[in-house]
């Protein structure tokens, strides 16, 4: 079994899950992956340096190593505030009126992709797999060859990939997507942005595309392009939930909501998680039933994430103030509809609190694939499990069609959801649960990186073996 690198802009080893905690559930299987092959873990530490040496901080754990760098001051505002989440990421979630395009966060991008090439290149040998992830490090597989690397080299993609019309928005996109064709293995969380990009890869690049088995060559090299849907840790996730942590976090809430049904919403507070439309159609429901303000109890669990960023800072008061408007005008001396929480907890508190919530709202207006619909569901009660409200728009709404499916954008829909949802019969909820709850049992998080890890592996010359 060849060894493993893997690479992301920061290695998942949270101490406690917070602003990072998206960083959670993918840390331990990740982990787990590396334990099995054995391998290195890449990453920025998280830390600023005044000059940028190269240094490794490098620990080592049996046969798993996790190394880390520091980067300059201007590098965290040009390459990660900068081109990866203030262009990338609204561009890649539809956003384009909040993307900004700025020469020198293009450059900033370029110098720390090939500062992590610099850093890393001296840890590969012949022989590993090198697993490259997300938007922040696109260009690295290239920056990596450059150096005369032959290894296979596999990229995930955990954000959705735009539409060719949109796509094309951004300056230089033929040369982000040139440099994605030097990868052996590219994954994507859905057929949908799979196609996307498939279909930006004939149209705009010229290169050869086969649908089917998703071949693309271009310039005399051959990238395998598939989908492999992420999944969450099962096992670990429920043994979580049957912790003293998570029985203590159930209390909480069930002791609080006493005679009234709970709801709840666990978001970055992020805009493409939806959020204010989401309290919008929570403020219409109310309207239309207006004696439901007194048995429904919203909890919007929201920790704040790249603060540093101005859109950022703007969700985050248009939502304290929609939030407020509602309990405003709907509280009463004992009880008030909406309780908005601006921090981290951990798995075994949130699984607590989504089992006690009859209601999980997933409403992003668009993402990747979410975990939170998966966690949600793997932490019910199977005699008496919630419902879930999913957007349609989730990548995990392809595997979760068993929710109540609705367009996050319209509020009549969502209201409409809440009302079916508090009206559902047990029957009805066991059925639903049982399929969803299959479906993130056996999509688990081992299953995606076997499947992603084992295709890395036996790929050769743009050929996976049938
Ligand atoms: P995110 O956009 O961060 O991830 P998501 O998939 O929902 O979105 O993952 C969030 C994670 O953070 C969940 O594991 C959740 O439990 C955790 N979390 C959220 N709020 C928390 C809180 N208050 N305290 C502690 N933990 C909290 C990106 C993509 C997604 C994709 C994932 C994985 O945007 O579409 O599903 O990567 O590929």
């Amino acid at each position: 079994m060849s060894r493993l690198v893997l690479i992301s802009n920061r290695v998942a080893v949270p101490k406690a899950r917070g602003a990072a905690g998206a960083q959670g559930g993918l840390a331990g299987a990740l982990n787990a992956m590396l334990k099995k092959h054995g391998g290195i873990w890449f990453g920025w530490s998280g830390a600023e340096t005044d000059a940028f040496t190269g240094a490794l901080a490098v620990t080592r754990t049996d046969d798993v190593t996790i190394a880390t760098i520091d980067l300059e001051p201007q590098d965290v505002e040009e390459y990660y505030n900068g081109y990866a989440n203030s262009t990338l990421w609204p561009l890649f979630h539809y956003r384009i009126d909040l993307a900004q395009f700025h020469n020198e966060f293009g450059l900033g991008y370029e110098r720390v992709n090939e500062r992590f090439a610099q850093s890393v290149a001296p840890l590969i040998e012949s022989d590993d797999l090198i697993w490259v992830h997300d938007y922040h490090l696109i260009p690295l597989g290239e920056r990596l060859r450059s150096r005369g690397m032959k290894n296979r080299i596999g990229f995930f993609l955990h954000i959705p990939w735009p539409p060719t019309r949109l796509f094309v928005s951004l300056p230089f996109h033929e040369r982000l997507v040139q440099t994605m064709l030097h990868y052996d293995l590219l994954g994507f969380q859905t057929d949908e942005w799979l196609d996307s990009f498939l279909n930006y890869c004939a149209r705009e690049l010229g290169a050869a595309v086969d649908y089917d088995t998703g071949r693309i060559t271009h310039n005399g090299h051959t990238t395998v392009a598939r989908a492999y849907p992420i999944g969450i840790d099962y096992n670990h996730l429920v043994a979580q939930s049957l912790s003293e942590q998570a029985k203590a976090a159930h209390f909480r809430i069930v002791e609080s909501t006493r005679h009234r049904t709970a709801m709840i919403g666990v978001d970055r507070l992020d805009y493409s998680k939806g959020l204010p439309e989401r309290i919008d159609a929570i403020g219409h429901f109310f309207d239309l039933y207006p004696e439901k303000a007194r048995e429904l109890v919203y909890i919007q669990i929201a920790p704040p994430s790249r603060e540093d960023i101005h859109s950022y800072q703007k969700i985050r008061e248009l939502l304290e103030q929609k939030a407020g408007q509602i309990n405003g005008a709907r509280s009463e001396v004992d009880m008030v509809p909406i309780r908005y929480v601006n921090r981290g907890y951990t798995l075994a508190e949130l699984t607590g609190f989504y089992r006690a919530c009859k209601i999980g709202l997933v409403t992003p207006l668009r993402d990747g694939m979410n975990l939170v619909a998966k966690e949600y569901v793997a932490a019910q009660d199977p005699d008496d499990p919630g419902v879930l409200i999913l957007s349609r728009f989730a990548g995990a709404a392809v595997q979760l069609q068993d929710a109540l499916l609705v367009n996050p954008y319209s509020v009549d829909d969502v209201a409409h959801a809440i009302h079916v949802a508090l009206n559902m019969p047990l029957e009805e909820r066991k059925m639903r649960w049982e399929k969803l709850s299959r479906s993130v049992r056996e999509d688990n998080i081992l299953r995606w990186t076997d499947r992603f890890v084992g295709d890395l592996e036996t790929i050769a010359q743009g050929v996976l073996p049938a």
